[in-house]
């Protein structure tokens, strides 16, 4: 890894199920503290919350950041390998800032050597730039669909921004300008930063080359191209599946610019475990269970 990160940093994502090529050594834990988001994707729908669903956005249980912690003793007991604790949702965790702090602070006190993850749609990611890197956050993905506000305005219905409801280009326009914004600042930070791109087939497909070289300017570890999980209830329900070999096609392509990932498991808001093996781990009734 390139000077920019500390050498503590390096080490940790070295150990990051995520960042690192996997060989499946280590586990992640993701704490589902942050419920409402800002903007609405047309892929996303997170009010189905089904136990054999895995795909970003479903949870089971929302937690306040007191049961996070209690969830995250009862996991780092089970899993000796548990190096990285995330949030990925249901929603935006910087949309959710409070909870998000407060559960870092608490699990950082009970187990300072832990990684902390933010995965964010980086509306507010220049904003909150100063705090992420004083709560101790080392690895952060801001998902980018678009860098053509014509592009992004097809991807993204709704972004609520300081008190106003934008649509359309404009919608786009300022997502564009935040997402980007948002990483220069991590940057300077020391913050190792992955940019997630759904490929939407029809939308983006042709557009993602020119994400990854743009974000590779702005010092991004590594992009993770995935493909569209239709879901039930959103705008993209009726959209063609993308191929693994047509997902892959175009990653190799971007390797050429940039590191790609290719071991995603486009993983649930409360997923544990190793990548691919996850538990099922319903805190309130104490049960766990195997979801291969
Ligand atoms: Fe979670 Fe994301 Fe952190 Fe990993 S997941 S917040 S970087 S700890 Fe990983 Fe899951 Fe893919 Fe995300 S496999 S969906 S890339
Ligand atoms: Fe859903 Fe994430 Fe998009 Fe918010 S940013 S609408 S939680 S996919």
């Amino acid at each position: 890894m390139e000077e920019k990160w500390t050498i503590e940093v390096r080490e940790k994502t070295e150990k990051h199920p995520c960042y690192c090529d996997s060989d499946h050594k280590y586990a992640r834990m993701h704490i589902p503290v942050a419920p409402k988001c800002n903007i609405q994707c047309n892929y996303c729908n997170r009010k189905y919350d089904c136990q054999n669903e895995s795909r970003p956005g479903v949870t089971s249980e929302v937690l306040s950041p007191e049961e996070a912690l209690e969830k995250y003793k009862l996991v780092k007991e089970k899993l000796s390998n548990l190096k990285v604790v995330g949030i990925a949702g249901p929603g935006d965790p910087l949309f959710n800032f409070e909870e998000t702090k407060k559960s870092l602070e608490l699990i950082k006190n009970y187990d300072p050597d832990v990684t902390f993850c933010l995965s964010t749609n980086g509306l507010m990611l220049s904003e909150y730039a100063d705090e992420i890197q004083k709560m101790g956050i080392t690895h952060l993905t801001v998902t980018i669909n678009a860098i053509d506000p014509k592009i992004a305005a097809q991807i993204y219905s709704t972004v609520y921004y300081k008190g106003k409801i934008y649509t359309g280009e404009e919608a786009g326009a300022l997502m564009i300008e935040k997402q980007l914004l948002g990483l220069e600042k991590m940057k300077e930070k020391g913050i190792v930063c992955k940019v997630n791109i759904v490929m939407v087939k029809g939308i983006n497909e042709h557009h993602i080359e020119e994400v990854v070289k743009k974000v590779r300017t702005l010092g991004v570890f590594m992009s993770n191209i995935m493909p569209l999980i239709p879901a039930k209830g959103t705008k993209f329900e009726n959209m063609p599946l993308v191929s693994n070999a047509e997902l892959n096609a175009l990653r190799n392509q971007c390797s050429i610019d940039l590191k790609q990932m290719y071991h995603c498991r486009q993983c649930r808001a409360d997923a544990v475990g190793i990548l691919g093996e996850d538990i099922s781990f319903d805190f309130r009734k104490g049960a766990c269970s195997t979801n291969k």
